[in-house]
């Protein structure tokens, strides 16, 4: 029987500090942990320091790693390509500094083999979620979901938490249609996932936050903004229209796997 093979891609941007110990210590966690054939790919674009360096010899010292280099930016637009060019029949993503605990990643996994999901996402959003982090974050994605929520009624209980897994058929079908190449890739793809009616899975996880970040408040808070008002407008004219696959398509509404008490 065909081993299954999952795709675990980091995207990095100017990385240069935990990329090693990261890649290092998923890799051994993926052999021990893990009962299936697994590929590491870091996704660098547009990085100015030693990233690119650090991670070409990560690739040659360990056989499951591998570098895809983009010339353009965003942290979205690497996911997509990765995931696109893959030949891995699970795709997943997680941030390099490792901020969600590994221990989630085997059940994100199993929810899209066992659950039936299509889609599976950590949330720091859950009862049984364990975060610590600073107070400016917490406040700020607060609001980020009170926006999304108020805009699109989901039931997706954290679209941005940096870790999250999709059946290659799902991403085939969805990935066409998300827009966006930086940061709201992720609240893009579970909106417009919700929206078809694929099954998605809220996993709560442990997630501690590191202080630092790529992230650029002022500017990357108003191009995400601009983002989710776009994504509406194109949801209200109806531009996605109806997933065609019967396997992925409406039987289990997300309401009922989420937003609260699911998972390990
Ligand atoms: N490929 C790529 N990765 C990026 C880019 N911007 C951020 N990242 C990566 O996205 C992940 C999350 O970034 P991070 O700064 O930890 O975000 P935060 O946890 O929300 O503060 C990290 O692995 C970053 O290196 C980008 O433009 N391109
Ligand atoms: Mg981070």
């Amino acid at each position: 029987m065909k081993q299954l093979f999952v795709n675990v891609t980091i995207p990095v941007y100017n990385e240069e500090k935990e990329l090693a110990a990261s890649i290092r210590k998923l890799a051994e966690f993926l052999k021990t942990r893990l009962c299936y054939r697994c590929e590491i790919v870091i996704a660098n674009n547009g990085s100015t320091d030693a990233t690119q360096a650090i991670a070409e010899g990560l690739s040659r010292r360990y056989p499951e790693v591998r570098l895809v280099s983009l010339p353009q930016s965003g942290r979205g637009r690497a996911i997509k390509k990765v995931w696109r060019e893959s030949r891995a029949d699970i795709l997943s993503y997680m941030d390099v500094d490792l901020s969600t605990d590994l221990d989630a990643f085997p059940p994100l996994i199993e929810s899209l083999l066992s659950g039936g999901c299509a889609v599976a996402t950590g949330s720091r959003r859950l009862s049984k979620s364990r975060t610590n982090r600073g107070l400016g974050r917490a406040f700020l994605s607060l609001c980020y979901h009170a926006m999304v929520k108020a805009l699109f009624h989901t039931h997706i209980s954290d679209a941005q938490c940096g870790f999250k897994a999709i059946t290659r058929k799902a991403a085939g079908e969805l990935l066409p249609l998300v827009a966006d190449d930086g940061w709201l890739m992720d609240t893009e793809l579970l909106v417009i996932a919700e929206r078809l009616g694929y099954r998605i899975f809220n996993l709560p996880v442990r997630w501690v936050e590191d202080r630092d970040s790529r992230v650029k408040v002022g500017r990357d808070a108003f191009a995400a903004v601009k983002g989710l008002f776009r994504l509406r407008r194109n949801l209200a004219r109806g531009k996605y229209g109806q997933v065609r696959s019967a396997n992925s398509a409406v039987p289990y509404p997300t309401s009922e796997v989420s937003p609260r008490g699911v998972g390990v």
